[in-house]
């Protein structure tokens, strides 16, 4: 079984990762990776902190000679930070009272960490709840990226909205009217804002292709990786009055991935679903709200008619739609096994019954806005005396959508990465191959 643990604060000396149960002979491309830890580090609305670090992975095990060994791979990414809080991070140092906080942050792990582990200073709480961790996370989501690569899995992630600003919202609430206009419950909505008939994202989302050359150079170019250049504009002058507000700013995140084979996951236990797995991996993202696929929300307003993706084949394989739907990879010519058969839809998600059905698999989330503020909003307890306070403030980051889109993109490549090798198992990169092939061709 696949598994990963991290460690690490975010202010100490940096952060600890070992991925257990890796198979051996996967070429490892570290650019790919310092390129991935570079993108989280990036983005509009970040702040001072990442001007200091300079993320970049130092294999400790489990690789030789670039390719992996089959042993646990361990890695460690430096805190710079770490010489400025020397003193006060030391392993033995006694920690001075008068740096100690007591003022929980209201929506930061504060509250319940300090009073669950008796701690009485917060920062114990603080440090490794600190979403510097996704560091840890977005390396091992690289290291899954670059072995399923081998099988033409691709992955793609982008913002599809920050504070509102972005993929309209109003999508949803005029289906929700047109929807209570038929039961007589509500004035129907405008004709013009009917929601389109085939839609790949979920609740706020758009028909977007992530995997598109045009989008994903979009995505590539843009400081908030927004698919559509005419959305940045909007979001970013509402960080900018966040910024000046002293505020934060959250956002809608999508992944995606395309060429996964049909059957990742399975429909017989509940634990052993593809969709519950991946909201888990998703879900445990710092400041992540919600998790839908597919459709998600926006599946509670269509009617089955509309909301499940009819199933269609096609013989000769090599229909220009199916390559884009993610149904042939560049390297595998035709899967025998969901190959010819495919959606005009993708309310599914490219996920059914727990497994993957050999659509784009597509997950959106919501994350909400950081809650260390730059000014003094929020009400709080000391919790050594009952006394009211207001929320301390420490140097923060104004907006971290746009970092988060990648550690969305990791988590979704762990979960499939896991699945991946629970069906084709193997503990080498050969043997796994025979097994997939064995599976998906002819
Ligand atoms: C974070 C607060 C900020 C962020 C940090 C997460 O750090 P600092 O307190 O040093 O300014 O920059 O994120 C990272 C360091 C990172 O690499 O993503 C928090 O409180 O969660």
């Amino acid at each position: 079984m696949l598994r990963f643990l991290t460690a690490g604060e975010s202010h100490g000396k940096g952060l600890v990762t070992i991925i257990d149960n890796f198979p051996a002979g996967v070429k490892i491309n570290e650019d790919f990776i310092n390129e991935k830890l570079r993108l989280r580090q990036s983005g509009y609305g970040r702040g001072a902190r990442q001007k200091i670090e300079t993320d970049k992975i130092e294999f400790l095990s489990g690789v030789r000679g670039g390719l992996t060994t089959g042993s646990p791979i361990s890695f460690f990414i430096k805190n710079k930070d770490y010489e400025n809080w020397r003193d006060r991070m030391d392993a033995f140092k006694p920690v001075q009272e008068e740096s100690k906080i007591h003022t929980p942050r209201p929506g930061h792990a504060d509250f319940a960490g300090s009073i669950k582990f008796g701690l009485d200073d917060i920062r114990n709480v603080l440090e490794r709840s600190s979403a510097r961790e996704t560091a840890s996370r977005v390396a091992v989501g690289a290291v899954c990226q670059i072995f399923l690569k081998n099988f033409g899995i691709e992955f793609a992630s982008a913002v599809l909205s920050i504070g509102g600003a972005g993929i309209d919202a109003a999508q949803i609430s005029a289906l929700g009217k047109e929807r209570q206009a038929e039961n007589g419950s509500e004035e129907k909505a405008p004709s013009e804002k009917k929601m389109p008939e085939s839609n790949c994202g979920a609740f706020f989302s758009s028909d977007a292709n992530l995997f598109d050359e045009t989008i994903r150079q979009n995505i590539e170019n843009s400081e908030l990786r927004m698919p559509y250049p005419e959305h940045e504009e909007k979001a970013k002058a509402f960080i900018d009055k966040m910024k000046t507000e002293g505020d934060t700013a959250g956002g809608l995140i999508t992944a995606k991935a395309k060429g996964v084979p049909v059957g990742l996951g399975s429909f017989t236990q509940w634990d052993e679903k593809l969709d519950a797995h991946i909201s888990m991996s998703v879900m445990s993202i710092q400041a992540i709200k919600s998790v839908e696929i597919g459709a998600g929300v926006k599946s509670a307003y269509l009617k089955g008619s509309e909301c499940h993706d009819s199933i269609y084949y096609n013989d000769n394989g090599d229909s220009d739609n199916k390559e884009q739907r993610g149904l042939i990879s560049n390297q595998t010519p035709l899967f025998k096994v969901g190959g010819g058969f495919y959606r005009k839809t993708g309310n599914a998600g490219g996920i059914e019954g727990g497994m993957s059905n050999g659509e784009i698999i597509s997950v959106t989330c919501a994350m909400k806005p950081i809650p260390t503020l730059m000014k003094p909003y929020l009400d709080t307890v000391d919790l050594n005396t009952g006394e009211a306070k207001k929320a301390f403030l420490e140097r923060s980051d104004v907006c971290a959508v746009p970092a988060a889109s990648i550690v969305v993109e990791s988590a979704l490549a762990f979960s499939i990465c896991y699945f991946f090798l629970k069906k084709f198992g193997g503990d080498g990169l050969a043997e796994i191959k025979r097994n997939y092939d064995g599976y998906v061709k002819k």
